[in-house]
């Protein structure tokens, strides 16, 4: 299938509450970039990849977490920007997993030795803040990534290039301390860890460069490199449903702070977005269907988390998180990815306004009081009741799939480039 990745820098970014995508998206295109990377997040994000060997007709699954997606083709290089927060014996542990089915990333994986390290006593705290929150908690994938970030806004997070250096240990243990006064002494082998951490620093080496002087030679090449965003926009530490998000910038200004490149570096915004909506863990969700509709996304799309295997909370699709998804990040076109999921409804609804005390409501509130208190208005369109699977071009889509299709475009004036029919990777309509 032909692709489009320019020269330069091409993103991709979820565009609702994470889950939309991304990794699909990320494989097809990869078949044309020379580097893959990840700039924000760490192993909280799951990413699905699923190819059918054409070959041999075997269908493979994978699973990635922290290692970019674009590993899947051999010819592509994956990099680890410095916005990440890495958990290495977790990264080395989803690479041999991925080895082990059978793909080779020898001298394809680069980590920037500016990129924070998660470290036992981060995944620890995560469970424990959760704890405390009791029945407000975030839901978080516990992973540690919210306190790996803590670390590093108050300047206290250890990078990977601080595994090299001999005041590491001591380092540590002043991290360990801090959180014992702050949560009470909890079972932790510091100096084990320590050790542990050491040890795999030495598997780590061979890979680590200077993170922002790596990709701009990259570019100086004029090499094709695409951005795999992780998490989405409504889980943005700063754009999202604060406090219910996840801890790093998952938006496009996430990109050029968590890579080292220059806006204008940036050609393609591909934003990735489900024909319907889905959450994980706690947090408003204006058209959430705690229903039979609710329960038919939920079973008929398989919404478990990649990472957790939580079930996925699921809704209709909302335009106007989609509009304020668009303010921010500025999409080029859109991926809309699962339409095979509404293939059995007689009709379908989409969220177009929200009123607050009868007015309509400009961008998204950031206050979830007022949230909570929005009326959601909805479109109501009739379904197509037929099988999309096989569908591979827009033409052969049914009429009123084509209108569903049109009328996501016309509200948020982006055009629709791909149209995910099934989960494998040749289960797409290219537009254009
Ligand atoms: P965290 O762990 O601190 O980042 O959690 C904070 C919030 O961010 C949400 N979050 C996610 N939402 C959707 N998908 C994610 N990745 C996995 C997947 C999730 C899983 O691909 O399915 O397996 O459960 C992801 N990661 C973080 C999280 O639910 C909190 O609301
Ligand atoms: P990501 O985090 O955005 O990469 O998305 P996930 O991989 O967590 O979740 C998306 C799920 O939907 C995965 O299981 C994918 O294999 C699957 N998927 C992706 N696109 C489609 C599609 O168009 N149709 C169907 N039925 N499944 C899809
Ligand atoms: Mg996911």
């Amino acid at each position: 299938m032909a692709t489009t990745t320019p020269a330069g820098v091409t993103v991709i970014l979820g565009a609702q509450w994470g889950d939309e995508g991304k990794g699909k998206l990320s494989d097809i295109l990869a078949a044309e970039a020379d580097v893959c990377a990840r700039c924000a997040g760490g192993n909280n994000a799951g990413h699905t990849i699923v190819v059918n060997d054409p070959e041999t007709g075997k269908r493979m699954k994978y699973a990635f977490h922290t290692l970019p997606s674009g590993l899947v083709n051999p010819k592509c290089i994956a990099f680890i920007g410095s916005g990440l927060v890495i958990n290495p014996p977790a990264m080395f542990e989803e690479l041999d997993a991925i080895e082990a089915q059978g793909l080779n990333c020898d001298g394809r994986l680069f980590i920037s030795d500016r990129a924070h390290l998660v470290l036992g006593f981060h995944q620890i705290v995560d469970g424990l803040k959760e704890i405390e929150l009791g029945g407000k908690s975030i839901g978080t994938t516990k992973r540690g990534i919210g306190p790996a970030y803590s670390s590093k806004a108050s300047r206290s997070g250890l990078r990977v290039h601080h595994l090299y250096d001999s005041s590491f240990p001591e380092k540590f243990r002043k991290l360990v301390e801090g959180r014992f006064k702050r949560y009470g002494h909890f079972e932790y082998d510091t100096e084990g860890e320590i050790k542990k951490y050491q040890a795999i620093a030495e598997r780590l080496k061979p890979l680590i460069v200077d993170g922002p002087t790596f990709l701009h030679k990259q570019i100086q090449q004029n090499k094709r490199i695409l951005v795999e965003g992780a998490n989405a926009l409504m889980l943005d530490i700063d754009y999202g449903t604060y406090p219910y998000v996840t801890s790093s910038a998952t938006s496009i200004g996430g990109v050029c702070t968590g890579l080292g490149i220059p806006p204008m570096m940036i050609k393609t915004v591909i934003g990735v977005v489900k024909a319907y909506t889905t959450r994980v863990g706690g947090g408003p969700f204006p058209t959430e269907q705690l229903n039979d509709i609710g329960t038919h996304f939920q079973e008929v799309g398989q919404e478990y988390g990649t990472t957790t295997g939580r079930r996925r909370r699921c809704g209709w699709l909302d335009l106007v998180v989609m509009k304020y998804s668009n303010m921010i990040n500025g999409y080029t076109s859109l991926n809309l990815t699962k339409l095979d999921i509404l293939d059995q409804l007689k009709e379908i609804k989409v969220a177009t306004k929200y009123l607050l005390n009868g007015k309509e409501v400009e961008g998204f509130p950031a206050d979830l009081d007022q949230l909570a208190k929005v009326e959601v208005v909805y479109e109501t369109l009739p379904g197509w009741d037929s099988d999309i699977t096989n569908c591979r071009t827009f033409e052969e889509l049914p009429e009123n799939c084509q209108k569903y299709v049109r009328f996501i475009e016309n509200y948020l004036g982006v055009k629709i480039q791909w149209i995910g029919v099934g989960p494998a990777r040749d289960s797409t309509i290219k537009l254009f």
